[in-house]
């Protein structure tokens, strides 16, 4: 197993008759949720990839665990919840920049998640554990599973990859803070967005905040800064990745799980960082062209072909 991940996946409602939600009569239904974007990615990218959850006993949990079997990914570890039901989430996406996401996930079967759901010896076959700021968000019980998950990772040599995303709606701001650097200083690569970085350390410039994550505790830290790319911060070294130029912007959402896939993919093929990084952004800057949170994941083949097409307009 190269990677597992822990979280909640929604099944994911789009107006379709209006673009504005509260004229459509009619919907959309796809599948989201930023940890299994990330087990998408990666698995399409040719990985081995586990996730850890829970869903309802409802047709929704059902589409969604077929689905995401269908993908590919290990599911061994996902338990239905008789009671609790699976999580929905509307998303209406005006531009780029302008996207509005409204749950229905509270007490959500993904959110009963608890400690005494994790296998020690599953989890001991990753490389990498992926974490993001959702899971603890969820619950006290996803809190203490996610911190649990953490320690086994580090009982058995595994590093840990954190990405905050920070989702305001689900938490108080205070406990978020609380717990993304709590998180943080636990994990050992971190691939936080600067307006994170921002909310986590109170400052926007971007060589210091990459510098506090260091100090931090994390020995990688990859800073996302939109479609100028990314930066990567190591003891050693720190440069900006450039990122992809992309004519339109269809759906933004989901686009830093595509590029957690890559960077996560690049260190699994131990490439240099800077590859790896640039990967992130080839993968990013291919899911944001395509409706959905995952659709535009690349395959390996596809990733390849679009670095290769890259290169070659740049010639
Ligand atoms: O990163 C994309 C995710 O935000 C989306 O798929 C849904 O997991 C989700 C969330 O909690 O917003």
């Amino acid at each position: 197993m190269d990677v597992i991940t822990i979280g909640e996946s929604m099944a994911v409602f789009s107006p379709e008759s209006s673009p504005l939600m509260r004229y459509a009569a009619t919907y959309s239904r796809k599948f989201g949720g930023a940890e299994s974007n990330v087990a998408i990615g990666l698995t399409r990218l040719g990985h081995e990839v586990g996730w850890i959850s829970k869903v309802g006993n409802d047709e929704l949990g059902k589409g969604l665990l077929s689905f995401i079997r269908g993908e590919g990914i290990d599911v061994s570890q996902v338990k239905v919840d008789e009671i609790a039901q699976t999580g929905l989430y509307f998303k209406e996406v005006r531009n780029a920049s302008n996207v509005k996401v409204e749950y229905y996930r509270k007490g959500s079967a993904p959110s009963q998640l608890q400690v005494t759901d994790l296998d020690e010896q599953y989890i001991a076959q990753a490389k990498y554990i992926h974490i993001t700021g959702i899971t603890p968000a969820l619950s006290e019980s996803c809190y203490e599973t996610v911190m649990k998950m953490i320690q086994i990772a580090k009982d058995n040599d595994i590093k840990v990859v954190f990405d905050p995303n920070l989702r305001k709606k689900l938490w108080s701001e205070e406990r978020a803070r609380e717990v993304l650097l709590e998180i943080a200083s636990k994990s050992d690569i971190v691939l936080p967005g600067i307006s994170e970085g921002e909310f986590m350390f109170g400052e926007r410039d971007i060589e210091s905040l990459g510098q506090k994550f260091l100090e931090h505790g994390a020995s990688l830290v990859v800073m996302k800064v939109g479609e100028k790319g990314a930066y990567y911060f190591t003891k050693e070294q720190s440069e900006l990745v450039p990122g992809f130029h992309v004519d339109q912007v269809v759906d933004p959402v989901g686009a830093g799980d595509g590029f957690a896939a890559g960077v996560i993919s690049g260190l699994l093929d131990h490439l240099p960082m800077y590859q790896a990084v640039e990967r992130g952004n080839a993968v990013g800057a291919m899911a944001v062209q395509i409706p959905g949170d995952f659709e535009g994941l690349p395959s390996r083949t596809e990733i390849h072909q679009f670095l290769s097409s890259t290169e070659l307009e740049d010639i």
